[in-house]
């Protein structure tokens, strides 16, 4: 049984959102196209509380962009985005989100971040997804979506590793590629197993 899981395909991180990816609009069609082939759907959704942890504007004379020590890790901080019940944290308003069977949302805690669908950035408390694909019988993923170097990159070397067989879909997703990032995610995910259709 395979899934097709949508990385957070969301107003804010497509051209005039607050976390804009070049190009994150365009992936829409495709990603629609192919929710056809797939046993099960799966939209996950970035979802911030005003004040998250991860905003820059948390933490006074810090920018986005700029790095900061979580107990749990290095950290980047961002700007304010996919805030809950906003209009950025909703999804683009094409893409195809009646096909869902789940719709996960991740990032509620305020005090860590969460740019993969199966962990929060300590790399131990679970979102649930893990279970709902196990007991739907799930073994095979396909991810596609927003950002490639980030939330796609964490949720497939996560896949991967709690061994479910993984593909990430390239031409479905876009990149924030800051300070090498796009680079690293390519060689950890190849490292991890994670076939770069
Ligand atoms: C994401 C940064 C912060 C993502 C989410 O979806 O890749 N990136 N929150
Ligand atoms: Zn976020």
């Amino acid at each position: 049984m395979q899934a097709l899981i949508v990385i957070d395909v969301q107003n804010d991180f497509c051209p005039g959102g607050a976390l804009a990816v070049a190009e994150g609009d365009a992936i829409v069609p495709g990603i629609n196209a192919l929710m056809n082939d797939f046993d099960a759907v799966i939209l996950t959704q970035d979802w911030h509380p005003a004040g998250h942890s991860s905003f820059a504007s948390s933490h006074s004379g810090k920018a986005p962009m700029e790095m900061i020590d979580m107990p749990y890790g290095p950290q980047v901080l961002w700007p304010d985005h996919c805030i809950q019940g906003s209009t950025g944290a909703a999804f683009h308003p094409d893409l195809a989100q009646d096909r869902a069977d789940l719709i996960i949302r991740k990032g509620y805690n305020p005090a860590i971040d969460s740019y993969s669908a199966f962990f929060e950035n300590d790399h131990q408390t679970p979102t649930g997804l893990e279970g709902y694909l196990r007991t739907r019988g799930i073994t095979q993923v396909t991810l596609v979506g927003l950002a490639l170097d980030f939330c796609v990159n964490y949720s497939a070397v996560d896949a991967a590793k709690l061994g479910f067989d993984v593909t990430v879909r390239q031409d479905l997703c876009r990149g924030i590629d800051m300070g090498g990032s796009m680079a690293a995610a390519m060689e950890g995910m190849k490292g991890a197993g994670v076939a770069l259709g």
